[in-house]
């Protein structure tokens, strides 16, 4: 397969500096993959699973220090520290020069460096990319080979062009004071060492679909959004694409592979992508989004057949486990899984766990890694090069309070006001203290390769091209009652609350206006089948005009730092919404 001059010469200059024993250029066959597995089980990267139970599936255990991305040492290196905004890390090219680069001076020395192709996008797309990791660990290589469309198709996709992102890769020592993912979106280059964790380790996910990607997408006119996509299609057989964007572990796997419940016969969900999407507006003044991904990265703990069947498929075979707990028989365990853990457990450090030990046998960030063509709910059309149209948007994050199940934005600057302002309660996905509080706008905070106040202007600029703009909505499937009590069922019953959405984006469904936007009336959703009593429905939908003013505060101290910077769109509708709390009546108190 011919390969650009472009990539050979930059091959050669990685392989002086990280001086690799020898290079293996990746062609994506399966002969190849073999080949891999066998050198991947042989170093004790990779553990055959059970060939019966689990066939073509394999478990790795990573380093202890090294489970979840790392975002205090992710930076994006663009030219000012503006150009990267008060939300990302910055450090100068310059520094990145001198400090990180020389940890890559043999690094390789022993080691075989695979050179891996990929196209982040359906093949032959308008909006697909073309990367290259270098990377001395057969487990990127192995798992790129599952997330991303690698091989051969990549050159040939590339031909002698020169535009393809640089992805160096090393696991380095995998200690945490060595550890840099920079990400240099003016030179379309991403360095990552010290880390062999997914979203640190498999450029092609965050770093190029997300950081790089969305600089891109600035520059020429397309968004890349840490979105689901997905088809949901009506008894009668309309068929609707929505996307949602949710923080990391906010279940955007289990949305984007929804099971309808028994009651809400006839309708299908249509799976598309289940992290990022790719939107472009389209000439019909729509907008457009492929996944560019062709895998799962998920998260294994609380994935069932109760929680998500799809999923449990999808990863019976050809699958990578991370971390999760391992039984004798060669099988796998987490917690949340749908079998009793059995006897003989260990744990995912390779220690014998008990249930009365009070640990988690899985981390709570373990892993797995799975071609997206084996889900039962893939829609027919996910590689389709032109996308899918979307009819509406879905911002959702982990809120015990204040944000009701659903409310509809005013259009689309308020709509981008919705996603800008953000805030999810953290999970296990990064590191750092679960359960706080923390702004994650757009779900894109840790995601973003640029200033976030130039980000959203590019989305106000986005909604300007769209003649036929998607509706936008923010979701909060985790609303608690006053016992702590999650209110709403959620899982496979948020197609109610979505079917509510697409209603409105037909122009059909009922709505309260309230200061903060359209929220259903009490009987809007339908809640035929589940148990939801008009008291807690008052309460899931309940706006209370003194914490929204509260909110209005954490809102206003969040955009400062962005100053000037700040959209004037964005600026007309904090102070819109401001307005209208000031007018609006109080809310009734909690029934429970
Ligand atoms: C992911 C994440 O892995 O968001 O998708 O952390
Ligand atoms: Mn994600």
């Amino acid at each position: 397969m011919p390969v650009s001059e472009a990539v050979r010469q930059w091959v050669d200059q990685v392989s002086s500096l990280c001086q690799p024993e020898s290079v293996v250029w990746c062609d994506g066959s399966d002969a190849e993959r073999e080949r891999l597995e066998k050198k991947a089980v042989s170093e004790g990267a990779l553990t055959p699973l059970n060939k019966e139970k689990l066939p073509g599936c394999f478990y790795h255990r990573s380093a202890k220090g090294d489970v979840a991305r790392t975002e205090h040492l992710t930076f994006i290196c663009s030219k000012t520290k503006d150009d990267a905004g008060p939300t990302n890390n910055w450090m100068s090219p310059e520094q990145a020069r001198e400090k990180v680069l020389p940890l890559f001076k043999g690094t390789m020395r022993g080691r075989t460096m695979y050179v891996v192709p990929f196209i982040m996008g359906p093949r032959g797309s308008r909006f697909s990319l073309v990367g290259v990791q270098l990377t001395d660990s057969v487990y990127v290589a192995l798992n790129m080979r599952i997330m991303t469309r690698m091989g051969n198709v990549a050159w040939e996709q590339l031909g002698t062009s020169k535009k393809f992102t640089k992805c160096l890769h090393s696991l380095g020592d995998l200690s945490p004071e060595r550890r840099y993912i920079c990400h240099f979106p003016d030179e379309n280059e991403i360095w990552s060492i010290g880390s062999g964790y997914g979203g640190n380790a498999l450029l092609g996910k965050k770093c190029l679909a997300l950081r790089i990607a969305s600089a891109l997408g600035k520059r020429e006119g397309w968004l890349a959004e840490h979105m689901l996509i997905v088809g949901i299609e009506s008894p009668e057989g309309e068929l609707h694409y929505i996307t949602g964007a949710f923080p990391s572990a906010c279940g955007k796997t289990n949305l984007a592979m929804l099971v309808p419940p028994p009651s809400l016969k006839g309708w299908r969900v249509r799976t598309i992508g289940d992290d990022i999407a790719w939107l472009r507006p389209g000439p019909d003044g729509r907008l457009w989004a492929v996944n560019p991904e062709a895998g799962f990265f998920g998260v294994a703990p609380g994935t069932s057949r109760k929680t998500n069947p799809s999923a449990m498929a999808t990863i019976a075979r050809n699958t990578i486990y991370t971390n999760v707990a391992l039984r004798k028989d060669g099988t796998v365990w987490w917690e949340g899984h749908d079998d009793p853990p059995g006897a003989d457990l260990l744990d995912w450090q390779g220690q014998p766990w008990k249930p009365e030990s009070g640990e988690k046998a899985a981390h709570p960030n373990s892993r797995f890694t799975a071609p997206a063509s084996q889900c039962p709910s893939i829609a027919p059309e996910w590689e389709k090069p032109e996308g899918v149209p979307i009819s509406a948007m879905f911002f959702g994050a982990r809120r015990a309070g204040v944000v009701p199940l659903i409310y509809e934005s005013f259009g689309w600057q308020h709509g981008t006001f919705l996603g800008a302002t953000l805030a999810s309660e953290t999970t296990a996905a990064a590191t750092g203290k679960v359960g706080v509080l923390r702004r994650d706008s757009m779900a894109m905070q840790p995601f973003c390769g640029y200033n976030m106040a130039d980000y959203w202007a590019h989305w106000l600029e986005i909604g300007k091209s769209l003649t036929r703009p998607p509706k936008i909505f923010r979701v909060n499937w985790f609303r608690r009652g006053k016992e702590g009590q999650f209110l709403w069922p959620g899982f496979g019953d948020n197609l109610r609350v979505i079917r509510w959405a697409l209603d409105r984006a037909s122009g059909r469904g009922t709505a309260t206006e309230t200061a903060i936007g359209h929220v259903p009336k009490l009987d809007s959703i339908d809640r035929k089948g589940i148990d939801v009593s008009d008291d807690v429905m008052k309460e899931l939908l309940r706006v209370d005009p003194t914490e929204w003013t509260d909110a209005l505060k954490h809102q206003a101290d969040y955009f400062s730092p962005f100053g000037d910077r700040l959209p004037k769109g964005i600026r007309e509708e904090h102070e819109a919404l401001a307005k209208r709390l000031r007018s609006a009546p109080a809310a009734p108190q909690p029934a429970r």
